[in-house]
């Protein structure tokens, strides 16, 4: 009690969550594109009444995840892009990531017929790294979107882009989460580079969320890694895009090494493909980096995760 009040008392710093419930109150969306107004980017009628409806009122723990109904429509966009992208894997993607599709496919249901639902993907996530699912609505500010990693949850959405175009989503959606992000959890080395990354936004300046931001950026979405000589992608908005995924493995963008000082303040945007991508030696160098970039930032405190009560213990700085 006597921590909560002094740093509550300390406006400095911002609220962060201390226990997994708490992650109830990490839930700011950022509307980016408004449906109602945007013409450009059509969803389909489910995504609105998801975004809508359905996600303010699914708490964090309790409840278990809710099971979809797809129709046949949006299952085909599902085998659209399933089939487009699993052509090109085995060249493109990380042993981590094929490893880890392997497995969804022969244990948890993937396949090209059907969309793979978040309960039973949660429930396999959680025997493999602990790492768990919370539906979410769209994109969230990225101080909650953090946070939740700390805890080893994934805020995934459950909704599918618009069957008019399949190989592009503005936003995220099922696609972008089952196929970029799911497979690359089931590694024990990459779900705690996750966490770690969570951890280290908690209770951080806005400053410090926007170069941890960017940091993700250019690992867990468009991250690439050296393996047996050649470059790899183990990044989702890679392994989830067609496009962009042949475009960082050709010979056209930049390369550099994975250096959290100078990726945290590389600028980015989410229009087009990126113009440079980083290059990790592997997931231990790649969380060796991050944790020793993470003990630079400056906190009046340090944060311990306990993992038998899922936890932050903060501990007063000495
Ligand atoms: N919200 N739902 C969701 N999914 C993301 O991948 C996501 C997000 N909010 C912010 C974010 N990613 C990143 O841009 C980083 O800022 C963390
Ligand atoms: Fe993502």
């Amino acid at each position: 009690v006597a921590d909560d009040v002094r740093i509550a008392q300390d406006e400095k710093v911002p609220w962060f969550p201390r226990k997994i419930s708490d992650l109830d109150k990490c839930n700011h969306l950022i509307t980016k594109y408004d449906p109602d107004l945007d013409q450009d980017h059509p969803v389909s009628k489910q995504t609105l009444c998801f975004k809508k409806n359905i996600y303010p009122s699914i708490p964090c723990s309790g409840d278990p995840l809710p099971y979809v109904e797809y129709t046949p429509e949006e299952v085909a966009t599902w085998r659209e892009v399933y089939r487009t992208l699993t052509a090109i894997y085995s060249s493109h993607a990380c042993r981590q990531f094929l490893e880890g599709l392997q497995q969804l496919e022969r244990e948890c249901g993937y396949g090209e017929d059907k969309i793979p639902q978040l309960r039973d993907v949660s429930a396999f996530l959680k025997d493999r790294t602990g790492f768990q699912l919370r539906p979410v609505a769209g994109l969230l500010s990225a101080r909650d979107f953090l946070a939740s990693l700390a805890f080893r949850v994934f805020q995934c959405t459950q909704y599918i882009r618009h069957s008019s175009a399949p190989m592009h989503s503005p936003e995220p959606d099922c696609c972008h989460e089952l196929l970029g992000h799911i497979p690359m959890l089931t590694d024990r080395e990459f779900a705690q580079f996750s966490q770690e990354i969570g951890l280290a936004s908690l209770g951080a300046s806005d400053e410090d969320i926007e170069k941890l931001s960017t940091l993700y950026w250019f690992t867990v979405e468009f991250g690439l890694c050296k393996q047996n000589g050649a470059v790899k992608a183990y990044g989702a908005g890679l392994l989830s895009s067609y496009g962009e995924l042949l475009y960082a493995l050709s010979n056209e963008p930049e390369y550099k090494p994975f250096n959290p000082v100078e990726t945290a303040v590389q600028p980015y945007q989410d229009q087009t493909f990126q113009p440079v991508y980083f290059v990790s030696q592997s997931f231990e160098d790649a969380k060796n980096k991050m944790r020793q970039y993470s003990s630079t930032i400056q906190k009046p405190f340090s944060i311990r995760y306990d993992p038998y009560t899922c936890c932050i213990e903060v501990l007063d700085n000495p």
